[in-house]
């Protein structure tokens, strides 16, 4: 029997106003299970900055939690855009790069400013989840803490440290753990270890998430413990998250949401779905973000995409815009119909290269001819929108011949759906602990095990920004280049200024790729 005494309050800790989703979620299910459990949404996300602990302590006073639920969305900020602190791409690249002194300097101060800012949220963030315990404490004496969230998943081992003991620290989907510290249950079979108390198991992050299948979350209930969820309601351009499968089969060498998620593709039933979508329509959203790893992870879920916005049809909401991450090597002309019948109106592709050869080296799965031609199919059934194609060059044996490919691809993708519409987001990949090239960086002595993945120390960050040499300071230039002609424009201006340096492959080069046998060094590494 559960405790009744249970008092949940979930903190979304600090973060760019994107919908918490993952506490919605969370509460949703708890209440389904435990009705009579009195929760709490507390979003520090839509609270400004110089009010997050005076709010907090408010919140705590007014509620007396006994279980506090504190979930971190996002920690890296390694992005070609403008991020909290400063663009933390240009500035790194800037010091790292620059020839200039002056510019070096800027650089050097940018990522100085980036690196306090960085540290500042960092602390500010475990300083908020102590002084929230400290609090309820003084209520409930048994209070306690439980973290999670994609930040947690991914930081999981480093952010123990320095979170008070007694602590639950999770790692992925926590609809199970919170099931079970409610019921006041052994906590040993999930995904998480209590800090001071248990260390985390070798390998925690690679166990499967618990099979759960989700039902649509009920917002009639959501509203009546969130009295803040207006403030979602009130920007109409505003993206609403809505999930509609969990997991990603794919082994993308720098992915970890294939480890967080697990690989296994749990679906929403589409009828859930729709319901949930049904439920926010209803309050006035039109746009909605279905926050899967990947949309249409594979061929075999083509159907489930189907059957989803077929559904979305039937039930009429006709004036709906919608976005996801898509792996554009799965769509039929049949989905593609619907996808723009449905009101997609953004969409990313993260092929990261434009070279079929890389492609594989990367171990992502795709076939690029085979994107093209889906590409099309959308063109011809009438997408007008903007695509986001997003480039990672130099994660590993890029040389000019790739790069020249990668050019090429853009420019037939440009041809496809017109170059307004094509947006080259170009990253470099923040190396994420628990993934393959991970392993690979180990292998090649570039990192060495024991490192401290959060680290934003220059001789680290230099590092975990993967863009190693002998190509790292010739990307470095163009990328200094592209922001002084136009850092409005910044992809559009790598693209350019490479076809200016190296030219354009022919097509078919980029999209085949040479069998090899023996330069299979990724694949050896797992
Ligand atoms: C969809 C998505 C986006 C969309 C969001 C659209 C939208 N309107 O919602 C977009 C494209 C906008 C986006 C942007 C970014 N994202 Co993003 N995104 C994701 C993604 C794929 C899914 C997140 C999601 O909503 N999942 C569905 C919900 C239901 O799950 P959830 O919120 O994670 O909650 C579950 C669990 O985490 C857990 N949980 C959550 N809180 C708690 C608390 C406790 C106590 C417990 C027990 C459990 C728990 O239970 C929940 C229910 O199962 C994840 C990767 C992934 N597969 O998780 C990255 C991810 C969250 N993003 C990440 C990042 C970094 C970003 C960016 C900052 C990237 C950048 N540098 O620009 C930006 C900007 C975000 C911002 N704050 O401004 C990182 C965060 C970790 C990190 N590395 O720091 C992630 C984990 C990807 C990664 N591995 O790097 N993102
Ligand atoms: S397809 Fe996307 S979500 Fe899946 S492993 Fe690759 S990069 Fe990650």
């Amino acid at each position: 029997m559960e405790n009744r005494e249970n008092r949940v309050l979930y903190v979304r800790l600090p973060c760019n106003p994107i919908f918490p989703i993952g506490v919605v979620y969370l509460s949703d299910h708890v209440h389904k299970l435990f009705p009579d459990v009195e929760q709490r949404i507390f979003d520090l996300g839509a609270v400004p900055p110089l009010d997050f602990a005076k709010a907090l302590d408010a919140s705590i006073d007014e509620f007396k939690p006994t279980l506090l639920v504190f979930s971190w969305r996002d920690i890296q900020i390694y992005a070609p855009v403008g991020g909290r602190g400063g663009n933390p791409l240009q500035n790194a690249f800037e010091f790292y790069y620059a020839k200039n002194p002056l510019i070096k300097f800027r650089g050097a101060l940018g990522g100085l400013r980036l690196a306090a800012s960085y540290y500042t949220e960092l602390w500010r963030n475990l300083g908020l989840i102590k002084r929230g315990l400290k609090r309820a404490r003084k209520y409930r004496p048994e209070a306690r803490a439980v973290v999670g969230g994609g930040a947690v998943s991914v930081f999981y081992e480093q952010l123990g440290r320095s979170l008070p003991t007694g602590t639950v620290v999770s790692v992925g989907e926590g609809e199970a753990l919170l099931e079970k510290l409610i019921k006041g249950e052994d906590l040993a079979e999930e995904r998480c270890y209590v800090v001071g108390e248990t260390v985390p198991r070798a390998k925690l992050i690679h166990e499967k998430p618990a099979n759960i299948e989700k039902t649509a979350c009920d917002y009639n209930y959501i509203e009546t413990i969130w009295p803040e969820f207006s403030y979602y309601l009130q920007d109409m351009d505003f993206y609403v998250g809505v999930q509609t499968k969990r997991g990603c089969p794919h082994n993308c060498c720098y992915c970890i949401y294939t480890v967080i998620e697990g690989k296994q593709v749990r679906i929403n039933p589409a009828d859930e779905v729709v319901a949930e979508i049904r439920q926010l329509y209803d309050r006035g959203i039109r746009n909605f973000w279905f926050t899967d790893a990947q949309f249409i992870p594979a061929r075999k879920f083509i159907d489930d995409a189907v059957e989803l916005l077929q559904k979305i049809i039937a039930a009429g909401m006709d004036d709906i815009h919608w976005a996801a991450y898509i792996r554009a090597d799965n769509l039929t002309p049949e989905l593609c119909d619907l996808m723009v019948k449905t009101g997609m109106n953004y969409f990313e592709i993260g092929i990261t290269s434009g070279s079929q050869e890389l492609v594989r080296k990367m171990r992502m799965g795709y076939n690029l001819r085979v994107v093209l031609e889906n590409c099309r199919d959308l063109k011809a059934a009438g997408y007008n929108d903007v695509v986001s194609v997003n480039y990672s060059f130099n994660v590993i044996d890029e040389t000019f011949e790739t790069i020249r490919q990668t050019i090429a691809y853009h420019r037939e993708l440009e041809r496809i759906f017109g170059a307004d519409k094509v947006e080259p987001a170009i990253f470099f990949i923040g190396l994420q602990p628990h993934t393959i090239l991970e392993e690979y960086a180990f292998k090649k002595e570039i990192l060495q095990p024991g490192y401290d993945p959060m680290s934003l120390m220059p001789w680290t960050a230099r590092k975990l920004l993967w863009n190693p040499e002998p190509l790292g300071s010739f990307f470095g230039q163009i990328c200094l280049e592209a922001w002084q002609r136009n850092s409005n424009d910044f992809g559009r201006e790598v693209m350019a200024i490479l076809e200016e340096k190296l030219g354009c492959a022919d097509l078919e080069e980029a999209l085949t790729a040479p069998v090899e046998i023996k330069d299979k060094q990724l694949a050896a590494v797992n």
